[in-house]
């Protein structure tokens, strides 16, 4: 049965002095560390926007719905919202035990009392829930690399919200919004799920929707985690504040969704529209390709574009909430305003620019016309995506020892010096190893630890406009795209193989090392008794032999100029 949408969904949480005493009580319970996105589940479980879960899900819910979409009681829900924990821990743990969920500074935000402790299989969830085991799907990545192996299930006792420090007055609970929809007589409401800055287009369609919809408007945009490489919440929010003036007094509002998106395109629509439900709406917009994950590895689409809007009608009644078509909006330069697609007069010029020419113009600095965007919007957008020229990047070397990725590198930096404009910071491998990894070895364990670092320290660099040449050997491809990725959050990231051959390697033999490791006096030494996994997709490949040091570090330079990252 739905609720009626002013009355409270239920929530989670004890008393305020249960909590206090159940908090001093958990402190003797095993605890698990939560990550980020369990938080995000956490918090919506708790407060009643993943209603009508009572916990995370134990076995039998977990297989209705991955089988299809209900949970063991026949109710609909179509993502699993399951605790994965490391093989470790779950050997400390057995049904019938409480844990406590702790938040990335050790606070407990719950109890956990397990009732179901159990091995997924990780590929048939993959294929029946985001319809594809393919690692482009970024749920499917995080699924088989960042999830734990085990899942644990069980109702939670709620004890208190994550703690949140940026933008405490945009965000509500879903029994917060029906009480501000109820005080302010707002029987319908449309919802609209984004992930992305609103420019005119969005408005227009969303002011539209509402209008046909008879229905007061509710920009809810997801704050908790989206898809890798979206825009950062904090730029998204401050363009968010800048569009709100743009809609009629009082008839739209805006909240904050602390939601870990799936971008699993139709169960993703439905699970939206469950959790819109929750926090007191009666419509919300579904688009095309409505949170879609981008292309699958063969670079296809991983669903059809309609395959969203297709399934919420299939389930819009028991959801509860009714599906508001999204009408892609363009601009029509005649009438200086915007037309549904469908309705565009004939013979006149339509006008629009796609996400990605948008980040184009962005990246090089061009302009960004009034008819498309808001000036504040633009501005916003400008402040944190400067031009390419302007942000931080990372220049990553990999060889093998004695290939000349120092040498080069080093070349490099002081190039970068001569042009000056932003700070440059070479993490050599000798020199990490001195300073930053120097209780490592070099089984594959310690090298992808010290690869990890090196990444990260590039990733801050990056992050703060900076550039970080890095010259390591990096031998596995999996550590060399995990900082791939740490890093393109941030910025470029340029892989610049050092292809020099073993046997010129070998031949110069600058440290002596070679030799030494043919001897068997070194182990695991990188291309004699230890691996190297040669990049397949490096964004340039540089020879050493027979050519200056010069010569490659100005390929280098070349590259970066083609990437629009320094300007000559
Ligand atoms: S890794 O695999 O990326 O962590 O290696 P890295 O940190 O770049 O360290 C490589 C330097 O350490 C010296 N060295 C060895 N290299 C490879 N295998 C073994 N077993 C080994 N033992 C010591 C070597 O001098 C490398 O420096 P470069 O600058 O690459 O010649």
């Amino acid at each position: 049965m739905s609720l009626p949408n002013h009355a409270p969904v239920p929530e989670l949480y004890v008393s305020y002095d249960s909590a206090q005493k159940l908090k001093v009580d958990a402190g003797n319970l095993p605890s698990w560390d939560l990550t980020a996105r369990q938080v995000c589940d956490l918090e919506l479980l708790m407060n009643g926007g993943f209603h009508p879960l009572k916990g995370f899900l134990t076995e039998a819910d977990y297989d209705g719905v991955v089988d299809n979409m209900r949970l063991a009681d026949g109710r609909l829900w179509p993502m699993p919202i399951t605790l994965d924990v490391s093989e470790k821990f779950a050997e400390s743990v057995e049904p019938g035990q409480d844990i406590a969920l702790r938040d990335a500074e050790g606070v407990i935000l719950a109890i956990l009392s397990v009732t179901d402790k159990w091995v997924p299989n990780k590929d048939r969830e993959a294929e029946k829930v985001f319809g594809a085991n393919d690692l482009a799907h970024p749920a499917v990545n995080y699924l088989h690399n960042a999830a734990g192996k085990v899942y644990l299930g069980g109702p939670i006792t709620g004890i208190q919200q994550p703690v949140h420090y940026d933008f405490k007055a945009r965000r509500d609970t879903p029994n917060e919004l029906r009480a501000f929809f109820r005080k302010m007589g707002w029987s319908r409401v449309v919802a609209f799920q984004t992930r992305n800055p609103l420019h005119r287009a969005h408005q227009e369609l969303t002011f539209r929707a509402a209008r046909e919809a008879q229905a007061n408007l509710l920009i809810h945009p997801v704050v908790g985690m989206t898809k890798p490489g979206d825009i950062d919440h904090f730029t998204r929010v401050r363009c968010y504040e800048a569009v709100l003036d743009q809609y009629p007094a009082s008839t739209t509002t805006m909240s904050l969704l602390n939601l870990a998106m799936r971008m699993a395109g139709p169960r993703e629509a439905v699970w939206h529209g469950l959790i819109r439900k929750n926090h007191g709406c009666t419509h919300m917009i579904v688009g095309r390709d409505h949170a879609g994950p981008g292309k699958n590895s063969e670079g296809q689409d991983f669903y059809g574009p309609y395959d969203a809007q297709e399934l919420f009608k299939q389930y819009a009644n028991e959801i509860g909430i009714e599906m508001v078509d999204f009408k892609q909006m363009v601009y029509v330069q005649e009438k200086a305003q915007y037309y549904p697609v469908d309705e565009v007069p004939e013979g006149s010029t339509v006008l629009d620019i796609s996400g990605t020419e948008l980040r184009r113009r962005l990246r090089e600095g061009l302009e960004i016309p009034e008819w498309f965007s808001f000036p504040d919007v633009v501005q916003e957008l400008r402040r944190t995506s400067p031009p390419r020229a302007k942000q931080g990047f990372t220049v990553f070397f990999t060889g093998l020892s004695g290939s000349g990725k120092s040498t080069i590198a080093n070349a490099l930096m002081v190039k970068l010096m001569e042009m000056g404009g932003r700070p440059v910071t070479l993490l050599d491998g000798d020199v990490v190893r001195k300073h930053l990894s120097s209780e490592l070895g070099f089984s594959k364990e310690h090298r992808d630890i010290n690869i990890k670092r090196i990444g990260y320290v590039a990733s801050e660099i990056t992050k703060n406009g900076g550039i970080a040449i890095c010259a390591p050997i990096a031998p596995y491809t999996a550590t060399r795209r995990a900082v791939r990725e740490m890093i393109e959050a941030f910025g470029a990231f340029i892989e610049v193989h050092v292809a020099t051959p073993i046997e010129e390697c070998e031949k110069r033999d600058r440290k002596g090392l070679y030799k030494l490791a043919r001897e068997g006096k070194i182990k695991e030494f990188t291309g004699i008794s230890d691996p190297y996994e040669v990049p397949a997709k490096a964004e340039l490949v540089v020879d050493t032999t027979n050519v200056d040091v010069d010569h490659c570090a100005h390929q280098v330079i070349l590259k970066l100029e083609q990437m629009g990252l320094i300007r000559a």
